[in-house]
């Protein structure tokens, strides 16, 4: 079978892109060319072309692996997706990207982009820990592996800060404005978190630059929202019966999409809200929302389901009991948050609960698994504390760090950039105080939360539940 591409007939069922391909120039630099991007801004920016077209194509860059980028230039750039549900798939076809480039490869090419001032926006889905935000000060870590070889090397990064840092050094120098950054990773306060980060590099510099990106950049917050599990074997054959063609980038993903940004562009944006993109004055609400009650228990679910051996989300989803708990996670988790604009909170969690439940989406627990000490401050920390300022009990929120701990320790394995530490903390586990060994992490769990003695005595209930130990 040919892949996919230009010249490809596809079954009249297809949705293609609406606009002229061939006319379309870059306007956008994307970081990170995982499935999340492909399945969620990329849409967002074909429907935003479609509306009312400019130059906003997207440079696709992947800082590691090449297989992505390799992919994308055997299809012209074109890859696509189908959107299943009970009702059934429907597959699309997405073109909005312009030109794709592997940095570990051709760091210079993304330099080259990243200072040209047809760039306007440059955005990110790299997840949490490849920032090298250090867990306690909330600024950089100059410990990470990334952001220790960028200071070391400002003009040939490999990270994601040294690449927007050196992108603006020379935007800088050249007296052009800088690009917008927006970042569209799970994190609370995102466009501030990488801002500061952004700060604390270009500091380094000492050529005014901080001060000249404080002044005229822009990093606004966004939240956003789908789920999309990483391609298998299946979703490729899927794909290529539906397409009539190969296609190595084929995704998966939920009816469901949501981008929550605040409007703060230093030049110009596409018509995102052409896709249904809100734009708000405050993203803080939203993200707080989303993190808290949809990446809360998503982690909770991911967990139960390993230790009931269970592989997919939508399994867990279907044993009862399980299920509840979820439920009642969120029902708890509610009263931290703020009213939330427009949105129906009781209503949202009927419908996080429907979406997990989608038997159509196979989306493993042990992918959600991934990186948990990253996650769990701003999806179960954050909410504990302030359940337990508010003088509320905590209890939905230990019980799921409770099951992350007992999975780790009835696994006797984790994918997590702590791997070491947290499989010794698991296999350290004293019966009399299991969560202890955990609480010793350094830079984990704040004080505040430390000196919670009930709350962590529920953890401790909810290890011995899973009678891991
Ligand atoms: C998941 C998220 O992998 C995870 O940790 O909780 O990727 C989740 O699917 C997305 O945030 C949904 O928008």
């Amino acid at each position: 079978m040919t892949f996919l591409s230009k010249g490809s007939a596809l079954p009249a069922n297809i949705r293609r892109p609406g606009y002229d391909q061939d006319r379309l120039k870059p306007g956008i630099l994307h970081i990170g060319l995982g499935a999340f991007h492909r399945a969620h801004q990329a849409v967002y920016t074909q429907r935003a072309l479609e509306a009312q077209f400019g130059d906003w194509g997207i440079v696709a860059v992947n800082l590691r692996s090449p297989e992505p980028v390799e992919a994308l230039a055997a299809q012209d750039g074109l890859y696509s997706i189908t959107v299943r549900s009970e009702a059934g798939d429907s597959s699309e076809v997405l073109g909005a990207t312009v030109d794709w480039i592997c940095a570990a490869k051709d760091g210079q090419r993304v330099l080259d982009y990243l200072a040209d001032p047809a760039i306007r926006i440059v955005t990110m889905t790299v997840s949490e820990k490849a920032y090298g935000l250090h867990p306690v000060t909330g600024g950089l870590d100059h410990n990470h592996a990334a952001v220790a070889h960028d200071l070391a090397n400002p003009h040939k990064p490999s990270g994601v800060l040294g690449f927007i840092v050196e992108g603006l050094a020379l935007r800088h120098a050249a007296g052009l404005k800088p690009f917008t950054v927006l970042c569209c990773d799970n994190l609370p306060a995102n466009g501030r978190v990488i801002q500061r980060l952004v700060l604390d590099m270009a500091r380094t510099r000492g050529t005014g630059l901080a001060e000249w990106i404080e002044r005229e950049g822009a990093f606004p917050c966004s939240m956003v929202d789908r789920i999309v599990p990483a391609a298998t074997e299946e979703t490729r054959r899927r794909a290529a019966s539906l397409l009539g063609v190969d296609d190595r980038l084929a995704l998966d993903t939920e009816p469901f999409l949501q981008w929550v940004i605040e409007d703060r562009f230093v030049e110009g944006r596409p018509s995102w809200e052409a896709g249904g993109a809100i734009f708000a004055e405050n993203v803080e609400p939203y993200e707080k929302m989303k993190l808290r009650l949809l990446n809360g228990s998503h982690t909770l679910l991911a967990h139960l389901g390993i230790l009931n051996g269970l592989d997919y989300i939508r399994e867990v989803m279907a044993v009862p009991e399980l299920a509840a708990k979820a439920r009642n996670h969120m029902e708890e988790v509610v009263s931290t948050l703020d009213p939330v604009p427009g949105i129906d909170l009781p209503a949202y969690i009927d419908e996080l609960l429907a979406r997990f439940a989608n038997p159509t989406i196979a989306h493993r627990n042990i992918q959600i698994s991934l990186d948990t000490t990253q996650k769990l401050p701003q999806r179960l920390l954050a909410p504990a504390i302030d359940a337990l300022m508010q003088g509320e009990r905590a209890d939905a929120t230990a019980y799921a760090v409770g099951t992350w701990m007992a999975a780790v320790r009835k696994r006797g394995d984790c994918d997590d950039p702590r791997r070491a530490e947290v499989l010794a903390a698991a296999q350290g586990m004293e019966p009399n105080d299991p969560s202890a060994s955990f609480f010793a992490l350094p830079g984990l769990f704040p004080e505040q939360l430390k000196e919670a003695r009930n709350w962590r005595d529920q953890i401790n209930a909810s290890i011995r539940e899973h009678q891991v130990i």
